[in-house]
């Protein structure tokens, strides 16, 4: 976005606004926000005094004590004149105060506002202010972790890292177009354009890789539990969560739906999702249950392939692979991890138990009783591949919009070294160059447009 528009915007945004920024409902205390050129003038008609120290105690007659703390522009959040009035947390005392602000000049702030105008005055960059949205919904230590390194300008150190070599490459260009004007003079070497369009390339690689691990910080991992009817994979979702979210009986075809339930194993959170056992049958319901199960094993990073112990008498490969085929045929597991569950442990006989175990150390089986709550092994393998998947070399990438604008920098810059190859002229070679620049603005919001910072903001709390 130019400096016109982004003044522009400015001036749109100059009224103040207001909203309750602590969680919806009661508690011990509230925070009411104002930002806006009017914000400390109204604060002072509220309180009916002069708000002259950076905190003050105050007495709004009728309503309530508070505390009002005040921030001068620029140093605010928003980068304008804030004002957070703290009250007591009944709802009634937020909504008089509420609408009090409103009777003497400000508005009620859209989701996000806050935020957003501490992006468009140039507090934060795009990537930044979606951090703080993510660094609110964390609900674990890794997913935590990401969204406070991100807003700290992690993803924004990074893209200004590619943006100097494509601005070195750019000019590099313009010199060798420079040249081009004297024929006289040979054409320019371009074996460090070759080399840092390379280095842009591989860059861009891998923060597009890296989207995969930040997704399955920022969302979880999913783990399909998948098998025949009555295999036990109810129970196994209800031991794993640790409640009973699924109806469990003997009954073949209990499940009909997919049942997800999540649970954070050593700060990874884990999408645990219980499906219908895959049998033939002439029921239709049962027949769409089947296929959301196909579903959800297609969707899923880690398959638990559940099998009841007691249906074999000796679980060799040729009955794994079988199974594999019978239960996962048409899915594609390159991607995936598949986890073969062998249940109901405790029905075994000793002598049966001996068999089992021959094949269970070489293939990736594990041998347990839901019903008896024995998940341990289970989990510990679970946590080693969750640690494989949420771990980067680089900076994480979680977010689809920059996985989006990253993907088409990666093109552009393919492009370019395409055209190098091909002797393509400098004149060529910056169209690409310029689109990958312009992909790597809009992460951060030099680029960017009124629909897409609405389509960003509106996810965002009110009052934030
Ligand atoms: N002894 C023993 N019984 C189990 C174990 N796990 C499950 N069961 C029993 O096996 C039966 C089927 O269990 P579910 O968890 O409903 O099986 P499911 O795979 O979800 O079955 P569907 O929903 O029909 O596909 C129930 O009677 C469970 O109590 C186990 O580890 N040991
Ligand atoms: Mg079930």
């Amino acid at each position: 976005m130019g400096n016109d528009t982004m003044q522009e915007m400015n001036i749109l945004h100059t009224d103040t606004i207001c909203a309750v920024s602590t969680a919806p409902g009661v508690g011990g205390i509230a925070v009411i926000r104002l930002s806006g050129t009017q914000a400390i003038v109204i604060a002072e008609q509220l309180t009916k005094t002069a708000l002259t120290r950076p905190v003050q105690f105050c007495h709004i007659e009728d309503i309530d004590d508070v505390v009002v703390t005040v921030f001068h522009s620029p140093h605010s959040y928003t980068g304008e004149d804030v004002v957070e009035v703290s009250c007591h947390g009944s709802l009634y005392i937020q909504q008089t105060l509420l609408r009090q602000l409103i009777s003497l000049g400000a508005r009620l702030a859209r989701a996000g506002e806050f935020t957003e105008r501490a992006f468009l005055n140039g507090k934060m960059d795009l990537s930044e202010a979606e951090a703080v949205a993510d660094l609110i919904a964390a609900e674990n230590e890794a997913s935590h972790r990401l969204a406070l390194a991100q807003m700290k300008g992690a993803v924004s150190h990074e893209l200004q890292q590619l943006r100097e070599r494509l601005l070195r490459l750019t000019s590099l260009l313009e010199l060798e177009l420079d040249f081009a004007d004297h024929e006289d003079v040979e054409f320019a070497d371009r074996s460090e354009l070759v080399r840092l369009a390379s280095l842009i390339e591989e860059h861009l690689r891998t923060l597009c890789h890296s989207f995969k691990a930040g997704n399955a910080i920022k969302n979880g991992i999913g783990v399909a539990i998948i098998g025949h009817t009555n295999a036990g994979k109810s129970t196994l979702l209800n031991t794993l969560v640790g409640e009973e979210r699924a109806i469990v009986s003997d009954i073949h075809g209990t499940t009909r739906d997919v049942i997800e339930d999540s649970v954070v194993l050593n700060g990874i959170r884990f999408r645990f999702i219980d499906t219908a056992g895959i049998r033939q049958t002439d029921n239709k319901i049962e027949q769409i249950g089947i296929e959301r199960s196909r579903l959800a094993a297609q969707k899923a990073d880690i398959i638990c392939l559940v099998m009841d112990a007691t249906d074999y008498h000796d679980i060799d490969d040729d009955t794994i692979e079988t199974q594999r085929e019978e239960l996962l045929n048409g899915i594609d597991c390159s991607n995936k991890e598949v986890i073969i569950v062998l249940n109901k442990a405790d029905l075994l006989s000793d002598n049966q138990r001996r068999l089992h175990s021959t094949h269970i150390y070489k293939n990736n089986i594990v041998l347990l009783s839901a019903q008896k709550g024995e998940t341990e092994e289970l989990k510990e393998w679970l946590l080693s591949i969750g640690k494989e998947k949420t771990a980067s070399q680089s900076v994480v990438i979680s977010n689809l919009r920059h996985l989006d604008a990253l993907q088409r920098a990666l093109y552009a810059i393919e492009q370019v070294q395409i055209g190098l190859q091909e002797q393509l002229s400098g004149e060529l070679l910056s169209l690409d160059l310029h689109d990958c620049i312009n992909a790597l603005g809009e992460i951060t919001g030099q680029i960017t447009s009124d629909e897409v910072l609405h389509s960003i903001f509106k996810n965002f709390c009110i009052g934030k």
